[in-house]
């Protein structure tokens, strides 16, 4: 069969995008080369709707050999006893734990989007908005989590579930405190670890699996893995809140969020994705993985330290983790100018709010700069500040041309030290 040269041009076109520019999105970062092949192989031909030992169709005691192996090595990773691989994203794992425990109309808090927080975690334009009555927390004008808030909202409005976790914050969480709030109320403790789980894993940051009942992810930001989510307990649990199954049975937690995936939201498990996320996760448990975290954090300090510096205005003074939010109303420039901008120079990363922002969505004042990508490429701290270095160029000569041109250039030159994927040459 002749080769879909239309496609497979354009896919060539994309490798070379990333491997001539600087990768700043937070939520980006670049699998190994064997995740990379773990993704294009055969398991996505199997239809194996269920779970292993108890699926729909004939075939699958080799996909049932798979799922069970990323299932073992996740638990591994987050010393749990339960866990969920078919989540198809993260809102797909989150939009089933919102099933396994909620019923429609019931009230829920998490961090408000514009504060840092996710579109599932309440906003008005997705699911967990329109379906569930969504209250919200923010930050203080500091830029930490508002826990006071949180308490004296959650005490005000009994919510059964509080949210903790976030797309934009660059500190760590109190879990313990959002969990004594909690238990005041009775409520359920979800947390979203999505962005920092790579930091989590590796023990550099707070545990949120000692304190919130349930925890989900993707697979592919500081996780290095296919794109993807995952729901985990620790420890199992027959759920004091009495929430029951569609069958009106009382269940296990792990009972309720297994269903809540399938049949609640999704069909056929895409078993090729799940053999990816088994290879990412043995890679999480090895020492390299833990080096990687180590680096990740000393690469977002170091960039930091270069932004503030040149008198960047970060929110919260600085980060714990791989990011960092910077408000550009002293720069005068808007984020969606920086991203636009940035992006003729081959550096990307994305617009965002900064907290009490006045500017829209589309707009913002501020933009949000991640390090795992670059960090994966092999940069280390002494790389930041020339990072740094380009961003202000760019930024402080956005309407100029022949600057940008020639920052892009060097940008072409640095990534070439920095290889990605040689094995696709
Ligand atoms: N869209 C992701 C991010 O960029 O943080 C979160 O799902």
């Amino acid at each position: 069969m002749q080769k879909d040269s239309l496609v497979f041009d354009l896919i060539k076109k994309e490798l070379d995008r990333q491997r001539n520019g600087i990768e700043l999105i937070a939520s980006e970062n670049f699998t190994s080369y064997q995740v990379l092949q773990a993704m294009g192989t055969c398991p996505t031909n199997k239809y194996a709707e269920g779970y292993p030992g108890k699926r729909y169709y004939g075939g699958c005691e080799v996909v049932d050999e798979i799922e069970n192996l990323a299932i073992d090595r996740l638990k591994q990773v987050f010393k749990c006893s339960w866990a969920n691989v078919q989540p198809h994203s993260g809102a797909q794992a989150n939009g089933a734990v919102f099933l396994a425990v909620m019923k429609p109309g019931e009230k829920f808090m998490g961090l408000d989007l514009s504060m840092g927080g996710h579109l599932t975690h309440g906003s008005p334009a997705n699911f967990s908005g329109k379906t569930y009555e969504a209250i919200h927390y923010g930050v203080t004008k500091e830029g930490f989590v508002d826990y006071d808030q949180i308490e004296a909202k959650a005490k005000e409005e009994k919510p059964k579930m509080i949210i903790c976790g976030a797309s934009a914050y660059s500190r760590d969480w109190d879990y313990q405190r959002i969990r004594a709030i909690a238990d005041e109320i009775g409520a359920i403790v979800f947390a979203d670890i999505a962005h920092p789980a790579g930091l989590i894993a590796t023990g550099l940051l707070n545990d949120p699996f000692e304190y919130c009942h349930i925890v989900s992810s993707t697979t592919h930001k500081t996780l290095r893995g296919p794109r993807g989510g995952i729901i985990m307990l620790r420890n199992d649990f027959e759920n004091p809140w009495g929430i029951k199954d569609p069958k009106g049975n009382t269940r296990m937690m792990s009972q309720l969020l297994d269903l809540a995936v399938f049949p609640g939201s999704q069909g056929g498990p895409l078993e090729h994705v799940i053999a990816a996320k088994a290879v990412a996760f043995g890679e999480i448990l090895s020492e390299d993985f833990k080096s990687y975290g180590k680096q990740v954090i000393a690469n977002a300090q170091a960039m930091a330290t270069s932004f503030v510096n040149r008198g960047y205005n970060l929110i919260s003074d600085g980060t714990d983790n791989h990011l960092m939010l910077i408000d550009l109303r002293n720069k005068n420039l808007t984020g969606k100018k920086a991203q636009e901008t940035l992006d003729k120079a081959h550096i990307t990363l994305n617009k965002n709010a900064v907290p009490f922002d006045d500017k829209s969505p589309f707009v913002t004042s501020g933009i949000r700069v991640g390090v795992p990508a670059i960090t994966t490429r092999g940069m280390k701290e002494t790389d930041m500040e020339p990072v740094v270095e380009m961003i202000d160029k760019v930024l402080m000569n956005a309407d100029d041309e022949a600057i940008i041109g020639n920052v892009r250039g060097d940008v072409k030159e640095l990534m070439k030290q920095f290889p990605l994927y040689p094995e696709l040459d």
